[in-house]
């Protein structure tokens, strides 16, 4: 790939090869092999490119164009996947920064103020039950991180080591600068944008999200000669307590959003009644009071159950809010460019409302075909990819020039 030539379509392309599931798949969970290969490809072409390359110490890949005066303003996003994932969640905000600040020194030369470009190692939770540990770690807010296993008992300390080796022994350690300020360009991962026909979302705010672990302990037994009345199926209390819950989604309504997406039985075998059941709970709305309420009715429910039924909550996010000063910037940029556009809430995740925790920031949306995410469905033009790319490059070049 020609350097002069380098679109936001190719990094896309090149990093959708680095999976830990067989081609077409792309599964690149955080510090798996794939995710190794795909932050040494980013931080060898940034090298090329001219910029100055580092990694911390989890993994975060850190990419710096001088500029004249103190004050780094940051824009990225993260590299880690789901299973079974798109090509472009997180990747295209990454290959977008890089491509915006390449093409920026091109056109203008050095920005007055460093352009710091951040490759969050790990945004979804997707492998151990902690999300934004890469922007956490940025702003000096990470939690405890020592007990933290996946599903299948690895460490997330060995397996982070693991993953490293090789990337420290090839670039230097730092530590990513503060930022003045923080944009970050995703697909939308919802139908908003194909619905109402616009080219760029303008995201106001981004919605609080709870995500629990519950684990419901029965006894395992015969599944032929244990009589229904003596049985302590712990599947069968799951999905009562699931069923609950779900009416209770219902009665808050939409927007709130609640997911059972990750279960486990055990011994999982046709002829065992379960002993043990452990699955996930992800719900969300951009009111946090909504969350609380939900959860009090899961605890009140538990409360008066027999059944041991362990319910251990890993994420607690407020809601947060963009700049309003950026919003009203984009929207001129969107005139100035004749790209129609849409203010709107997310109902997705990510890593501007961390950053939004030290610094002012701005978060843009392309459209997803179908609004399909997570998915190997995921889909976005290459003329809307390149046009949200543009977008964002000229709202950089008005924060750093
Ligand atoms: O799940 C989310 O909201 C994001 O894609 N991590
Ligand atoms: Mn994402
Ligand atoms: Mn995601």
């Amino acid at each position: 790939m020609v350097q002069s030539e380098l679109t936001v379509h190719d990094i896309i392309e090149k990093i959708a090869t680095f999976t830990n599931d067989p081609v077409p798949q792309i599964t690149r969970l955080v510090y798996q092999e794939s995710w190794t290969q795909a932050q040494d490809y980013l931080l060898g072409l940034a090298q090329k490119l001219g910029m100055d390359v580092a990694i911390d110490e989890m993994g975060n890949g850190i990419l710096t164009i001088k500029g004249t005066k103190e004050g780094a303003v940051t824009l990225g996003s993260h590299i880690d996947s789901v299973v079974n994932a798109g090509k472009y969640d997180g990747v295209y905000g990454v290959a977008a920064a890089i491509v915006s600040v390449k093409e920026l020194v091109e056109q203008y030369g050095q920005p007055t103020y460093d352009l710091q470009v951040l490759i969050f190692s790990e945004e979804e939770g997707s492998r151990f039950p902690m999300n934004f540990s890469g922007s956490l770690n940025v702003i000096d807010a990470l939690p405890d991180i020592k007990q933290l296993q996946d599903r299948e008992g690895f460490s997330f300390i060995e397996e982070r080591e693991k993953a490293l080796a090789p990337l420290k022994a090839k670039f230097p350690i730092g530590k990513a600068q503060m930022p003045i300020s923080f944009a970050e360009i995703h697909i939308e991962q919802g139908p908003v944008l194909e619905i109402k026909q616009k080219q760029i979302g303008l995201v106001t705010g981004i919605v609080a999200q709870k995500k629990f672990t519950v684990t419901i302990n029965g006894e395992a037994n015969h599944a032929g000669t244990t009589p229904m009345s003596m049985r302590k199926d712990a599947f069968k209390h799951a999905i009562q307590l699931i069923t609950y819950l779900e009416n209770v989604a219902q009665q808050i309504g939409e927007p709130f959003v609640y997911t059972v997406g990750e279960i486990q039985l055990s011994p999982n075998v046709v002829n065992v009644i379960p002993g043990k059941a452990v699955f996930s709970i992800d719900v969300r709305h951009i009111n946090a009071e909504v969350l609380d309420d939900f959860e009090e009715k899961l605890q009140a429910y538990v409360a008066k159950q027999e059944t041991m039924i362990i319910v251990e909550r890993w994420l607690n996010e407020p809601s947060e809010k963009m700049d309003e000063g950026f919003l009203s910037l984009l929207e001129e940029i969107c005139h100035d460019k004749n790209s129609s556009y849409e203010k709107m809430a997310s109902g997705a995740g990510h890593d501007t409302q961390v950053m939004n925790l030290v610094t002012k920031t701005a978060l843009l949306f392309v459209p997803s075909r179908n609004g399909i995410s997570h998915s190997p469905y995921e889909y976005t033009t290459a003329e809307d990819l390149e046009r949200g790319k543009e977008i964002l490059k000229e709202f950089i070049y008005r924060l750093a020039y």
